[in-house]
């Protein structure tokens, strides 16, 4: 019993800590994070190669940010790819949240900011564009919930691990873990009222993920 309540909270160095920020401690991130969006907006990457459009938008906070187009690849960078801005500081809430779980001594260096319109998914794919291999990745789910899956070490073969997220829910990515497919299958729209509905007519899901890029 207690091996299968332990495989159902993660897997390989995979761990869900469910509800673990409370209403209130979502609306106080909720509201560091609209701040980011104001400085630093949303925008639709695009795939390598091809050009094509995310479903998820997307934009950072810290000294590297995640971007994506079609001529320039994956890729951190230090500024905003439309405004040529630097991005802005990390939330403090986030700050704290990695000093809570992340069990890693150096900072985290890159806030990225997904959101998910009702219809939006991320395909299955791996995070390899950092170069502190060794560094977990934390995940925060804020609005409506979403399946995630992991997959393994290859694209195919079966979902080692296959879970709804809900506002509130921490993941940590450490471990064998870190190197895995995985991705965001479908959200479920209407089940959260976190989202402002003057921002978000449509609702939808935002994902933070706190990265250490550099090698410390
Ligand atoms: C699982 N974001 O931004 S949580 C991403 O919910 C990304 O927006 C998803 O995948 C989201 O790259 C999933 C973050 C996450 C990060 C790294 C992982 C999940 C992971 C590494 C291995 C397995
Ligand atoms: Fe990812």
């Amino acid at each position: 019993m207690a091996e299968k309540a332990e495989q159902a909270l993660g897997v390989d160095g995979a761990r869900l800590y469910p509800g673990l920020l409370s209403r209130a401690a979502q609306d106080q991130m909720l509201a560091e994070v609209l701040g980011v969006i104001d400085a630093a907006p949303l925008f639709r990457p695009a795939m390598p190669r091809t050009g094509k459009p995310f479903s998820v938008e997307m934009t950072n906070a810290g000294p590297y940010g995640w971007v994506s187009d079609k001529d320039g690849g994956y890729r951190y960078q230090g500024v905003h790819p439309g405004t040529g801005q630097r991005w802005p500081a990390i939330p403090q809430s986030l700050m704290g949240l990695w000093e809570f779980v992340a069990g890693y001594a150096a900072a985290p260096e890159c806030c990225l900011v997904n959101y998910y319109g009702p219809d939006a998914k991320m395909g299955l794919h791996q995070d390899t564009d950092e170069y502190a291999k060794d560094a977990p990745v934390i995940s925060v789910s804020l609005g409506d919930s979403a399946m995630f899956q992991v997959k393994g070490p290859a694209r195919t073969g079966p979902t080692s691990w296959s879970v709804k997220l809900h506002s509130g829910d921490v993941v940590v990515l450490a471990g064998k873990a870190r190197d895995y497919f995985h991705g965001i299958a479908r959200i479920y729209p209407g089940t959260s009222t976190l989202l402002p509905a003057d921002r978000f007519p449509d609702g939808g899901r935002i994902n933070l993920t706190l990265r250490r890029v550099t090698k410390p």
